[in-house]
């Protein structure tokens, strides 16, 4: 009883620190600037994101609830992220990758438990699923953070990136979950489980191909990569948290 009460009022307590941060400590933000407006923009729209999320838990059966609940994570925690490197960028005028990379490093491994999860609320999923995925989220991440942060050669760190986006991508698409999906899932899991996946490959691929412009090919400025990934992180964490609810009400309502 209490808990539920709680849990009514979480989204409200969530509009409190958020239009805090919004309100922002590095100055003012320059009308013409448009990757401070996109960093602007977004924080604006994990916050709506995430106030969605959580209300729509309520409205879920429970086997859905603990999906529904990890997604508004991903949205909150980037929200939170996306407020600071606003702050960075209007305040400095550089790329806030220690930011970006931390964000990342949270809520890549909130979407890969959302694979795991979607599944387990309709049958058992061994957690070598979950490892697995986790692993190559992590070893893409490492090989991105040290390749941009210059800590190892930009190709090096490239290269061991990819590899760990392919392991993933082997996961979903031929792995244990792949075929947990298609034996043991009924039909609206599946079509989740599927245009996850290819989020996972065409959505996610927009951040390699920004990392190869900007540290392998010809090079680009700080402003353009940074507008890439946010655009990215649109699709990539909201759309994705979207396809879960819609897979969790088509579910309640069948
Ligand atoms: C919400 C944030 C998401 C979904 C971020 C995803 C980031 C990636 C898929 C990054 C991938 C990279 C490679 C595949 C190669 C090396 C460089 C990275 C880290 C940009």
């Amino acid at each position: 009883m209490q808990l539920k009460f709680i849990s009514k009022l979480m989204p409200f307590l969530i509009l409190f620190p958020a239009t805090s941060f919004a309100a922002g400590h590095g100055g003012a933000l320059n009308p013409t600037d448009a990757v401070g407006i996109s960093f602007w923009v977004i924080s604006v729209a994990m916050v709506a994101a995430t106030v969605f999320f959580l209300m729509e838990t309520q409205r879920v059966p429970d086997k859905w609830k603990t999906s529904m609940v990890v997604g508004a994570l991903v949205t909150l925690v980037a929200a939170i992220h996306y407020f600071y490197m606003r702050d960075v960028w209007v305040a400095t005028g550089e790329s806030p990758t220690v930011f970006r990379y931390v964000d990342w490093l949270i809520t890549v491994p909130l979407q890969m438990i959302e694979f795991y999860l979607i599944l387990s609320a309709v049958t058992a999923v061994a957690f070598g699923v979950f490892w697995r995925l986790l692993i190559g989220t992590l070893v893409m991440l490492l090989g991105g953070y040290l390749g941009e942060a210059g800590q190892i050669d930009a190709t090096v760190g490239f290269v061991i990136g990819m590899l760990g986006w392919f392991f993933i991508l082997y996961e979903i698409f031929l792995g244990e979950a792949s075929k947990i999906s298609a034996n043991d899932a009924p039909a609206s899991v599946q079509s989740a489980f599927s245009t996850m996946k290819w989020i996972v490959t065409i959505g996610w691929a927009i951040y390699p191909i920004g990392y190869a412009i900007g540290y392998l090919g010809g090079g680009m400025d700080g402003g353009s990569l940074n507008l890439i990934y946010n655009i990215a992180d649109v699709i990539n964490k909201i759309a994705f948290c979207l396809v879960i609810w819609a897979c969790a009400t088509s579910e309640s309502r069948a």
